[in-house]
């Protein structure tokens, strides 16, 4: 007896396009999940926020406190942990229309791990091979990207509401961070001396709450029609 085949193949049952995908970039504190809960009402987009919650919690072991209490030994595997979080929300499946992501592989490369060798929390050697990952990355899985959505700040208005905010681990986080993470975004974003995957529309993130929601309904056709103002990518 024949067996009734029950899988079938995707692409060939079911061709579908990728969603319009929107990486939500800027320093810490800049509101990135604020930003993204203000898209909880639309149906078809579905969101990743907070992708902390999930480094706080590795089976148990809260790998974030640890990269910020001993970061010379746990920077490194933080880092590496962060790039798998990252990938997976980057290859997760939705049916949505558009996918709106909390940070991209994009910024923990091109920011955070840039700062990490500066400050010497990561060995060359250590920073060696997670270029070597994202080399890999780049050249053989396909990370779709639309748009970036570049929420810029000031250096002392996030450090302000880091410190308001209270994350626990983030109590030595300091301002002179908070301004090299800045200088990395804007070289990234700003001036194009790191590679854009996508455009980047750049809204006034240091704005108070009240008058940030202008800017976000502002940003919404770009986000939801796809159009709008854009630095080109490069
Ligand atoms: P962010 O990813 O900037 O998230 P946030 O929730 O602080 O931002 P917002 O207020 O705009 O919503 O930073 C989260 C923490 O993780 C922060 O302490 C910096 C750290 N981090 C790294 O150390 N390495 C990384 O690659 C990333 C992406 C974050
Ligand atoms: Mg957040």
């Amino acid at each position: 007896m024949s067996k009734v085949l029950k899988t079938s193949i995707p692409s060939l049952s079911s061709p579908r396009k990728a969603p319009f995908t929107v990486f939500i970039e800027g320093n810490i504190g800049a509101g990135k999940t604020t930003f993204l809960n203000h898209f909880k009402k639309y149906d078809d987009v579905r969101l990743y926020t907070e992708p902390v919650e999930k480094w706080r919690n590795v089976q148990g072991i809260n790998l974030f406190e640890l990269m910020y209490k001993e970061s010379h030994k746990w920077a490194f595997p933080f880092q590496t942990y962060v790039t798998l979080t990252m990938l997976q929300t980057h290859t997760e499946y939705t049916s949505k229309r558009v996918k709106l992501m909390e940070r991209s592989l994009y910024s923990a490369r091109h920011c955070f791990v840039e700062a990490m060798l500066a400050n010497n929390t990561l060995h060359k050697g250590m920073y060696n091979i997670m270029q070597e990952w994202y080399n890999y990355i780049n050249e053989n899985i396909h990370i779709q990207a639309d748009l970036i959505v570049y929420l810029r700040t000031t250096p002392e208005v996030v450090y302000e509401r880091m410190k308001a905010r209270g994350r626990s681990e983030e109590d030595s986080v300091s301002l002179d961070y908070l301004k090299q993470l800045h200088d990395l975004h804007e070289d990234w974003l700003m001036h194009g001396r790191k590679h854009r995957p996508a455009p980047v529309l750049v809204l006034n993130a240091d704005l108070d709450m009240d008058k940030i929601c202008d800017e976000y309904v502002r940003s919404e056709s770009s986000i939801l029609r796809s159009q709008g103002q854009f630095i080109s990518t490069n």
